[in-house]
């Protein structure tokens, strides 16, 4: 029963009543998870449990109470956000109108407190020993085995940015001998449940940790599938028969990776009774056209480590491009195929279409290599809703001039980046590159194109409360923020490869207050969300392959 306490689904995580935590009869708890999940009760469902303090039931929900209808008596607590509040439920009614500041600690914030929840040797980053940095201490911590159970590490991993919680509080991980041989110290941990942060549940004595150390595998979306099934990364179960089929069914291609090049239809040839309309239907899919876009030319050695600011080489981002304004690299742009180039729409004016150029297969703009392509913009569009305030819609399209006696668009060492059709494809936590002539984080001048990796970022409203648009903006960076984009790179591309190897242009260089700092990950216009905007601009068949 090793999934028992744990629901795939978001709605049910935190409720007693979807998991039967002592089931011994399968179909039992069967049943109650169908019923959980048919009714979608949760911790919020009010006909069946009580609400919180500082919320109050509504039509069988709860919800967020305003802060001013807490009681007024209670200790004050500190958040997240450096903020004090007079009382706990009042900051837990903030936190639940605005996710962003969680509790941190009580009594009144002094300045520079953090808490932070870390896994030390695991095999992912979803697994492993959990270490603890308490508010008011400078180290790291171990937790205690003997008080650890399921409900902490679901706190644990919601800490961690798992919004389902956790898959295992049990699992034993290969920790250093010293460890083993001089058990260190450690201490004990209560959690309710219900809690958004560990910070928030009760820490106690410390101890010598003899019987071992507290450890987590955090719930993916990787291991959210019920059954006989196989879980697409962009978030659906197939029935497991699609997987190696030769027929690609997740949009990240994800089901047919890892085949052997085997397929299980061609292993046998039943007699048919009638049409085989599926062959058919596969013979219609062989008629479309092939888009050939995202994948290289040149045989790249491939990168190995994660390093940032290194200096790229000709033909290793053959879909930058740099637009160039009065003699200067005003702004980067991502080839998408034909005459069109992508950027950002702060990068550029439709009124003066004249001023830019666009230099494709460029890396050292002092010394122009061979391949380098200089181009003149015949049309600018920009998004017709940009938002010049808050950059929201931040993005634009040049077409290039076709040279003379030209039909097309030749650009002989450049090769398109994909354009994403559907905001699944990535997910946070999914690495990604990032490419420009922009500023080095102490604003020295660049002259030759520079990439950096960075992780997708979820929940960037913490960072930009009220400034950070979900839908329309993707946050993209690295954990010590050593990676970004900066003053320069903007237009350009943040580009993520599926599992294919293929090369999709996820994001376009937009906006990030500062560059290089934790708190405060690039920002970037998510490229995925305006599919269709760009496909009725520079016509379907360019940009789609699948899906249309
Ligand atoms: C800019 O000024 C800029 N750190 C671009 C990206 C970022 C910051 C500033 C993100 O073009």
């Amino acid at each position: 029963m090793k999934l028992v306490h744990v629901v795939p689904l978001l709605f049910c995580f935190h409720l007693s009543f979807c998991k039967l935590t002592s089931a011994s009869d399968a179909s039992q708890e069967d049943l109650v998870d169908r019923k959980c999940l048919a009714e979608q009760y949760t911790h919020l469902s009010c006909s069946k449990v009580f609400c919180q303090p500082w919320q109050k039931c509504i039509e069988g929900t709860c919800v967020c109470k305003l802060p001013y209808q807490c009681p007024k008596n209670g200790t004050a607590v500190c958040s997240t956000n450096g903020k004090s509040y007079p009382t706990y439920c009042q900051q837990k009614s903030f936190e639940c109108l605005k996710p962003q500041a969680k509790f941190l600690k009580s009594g009144t914030c002094t300045g520079g407190e953090t808490f932070s929840v870390s896994l030390n040797y695991g095999n992912t980053d979803t697994d492993g020993i959990v270490e603890v940095k308490l508010a008011d201490q400078d180290e790291k911590i171990f937790i205690c085995k003997s008080s650890w159970g399921i409900t902490q590490a679901n706190v644990a991993c919601l800490d961690l940015g798992f919004p389902q919680g956790a898959l295992e509080a049990e699992r034993e991980f290969h920790v250093p001998a010293h460890l083993h041989e001089n058990p260190p110290e450690c201490v004990h941990v209560q959690c309710r449940g219900l809690e958004t942060s560990l910070a928030e549940c009760t820490f106690t004595r410390k101890a010598i940790a003899h019987e071992g150390l507290a450890g987590v595998v955090c719930h993916t979306a990787a291991t959210g599938c019920r059954g006989q099934a196989f879980w697409c990364k962009s978030g659906v179960c197939l029935p497991s028969q699609r997987r190696c089929d030769g027929e690609v069914d997740c949009i990240a291609g994800d089901d047919e990776v890892g085949c052997g090049g085997v397929s299980y239809l061609a292993q046998e040839k039943p007699t048919y009774l009638t049409a085989d309309m599926d062959a058919e239907r596969k013979r219609i899919k062989s008629f479309f056209p092939k888009l050939s876009c995202g994948v290289r030319n040149s045989k790249l050695v491939r990168r190995k480590r994660v390093v940032g600011g290194r200096p790229a080489s000709v033909g290793q981002f053959p879909w930058q491009v740099a637009i160039k304004e009065n003699e200067k690299i005003s702004c980067g742009g991502i080839y998408i195929g034909g005459c069109w180039v992508l950027t950002a729409a702060h990068c550029v004016r439709a009124s003066k279409v004249h001023r830019y150029q666009i230099w494709a297969s460029l890396v050292d703009w002092i010394r122009p290599n061979s391949e380098t392509l200089v181009q003149y913009a015949n049309k600018i569009i920009v998004h017709e809703n940009y938002a010049g305030t808050t950059y929201k819609n931040d993005i634009a399209l040049i077409e290039l001039r076709k040279r003379p006696n030209q039909q097309e668009c030749v650009l002989p060492n450049s090769v398109p980046a994909c354009v994403p059709w559907s905001p699944h494809l990535f997910q946070p936590g999914d690495r990604c590159v990032v490419s420009g002539w922009g500023r080095e984080k102490d604003n020295q001048k660049v002259f030759s194109l520079k990439w950096g990796e960075v992780h997708i970022i979820n929940n960037c409203s913490r960072f930009y409360p009220g400034r950070y648009f979900e839908k329309e903006m993707e946050c993209a960076g690295t954990e010590d923020g050593s990676i970004d984009a900066c003053k320069g790179d903007s237009g350009g591309p943040l580009v993520c490869e599926d599992i294919n190897n293929v090369t999709y242009v996820w994001g376009v260089v937009s906006w990030g207050e500062n560059c290089g700092k934790p708190e405060f990950p690039g920002v970037y216009t998510k490229v995925a969300n305006y599919f269709d905007w760009i496909s009725q601009k520079v016509g379907r068949s360019l940009i789609s392959q699948y899906n249309v």
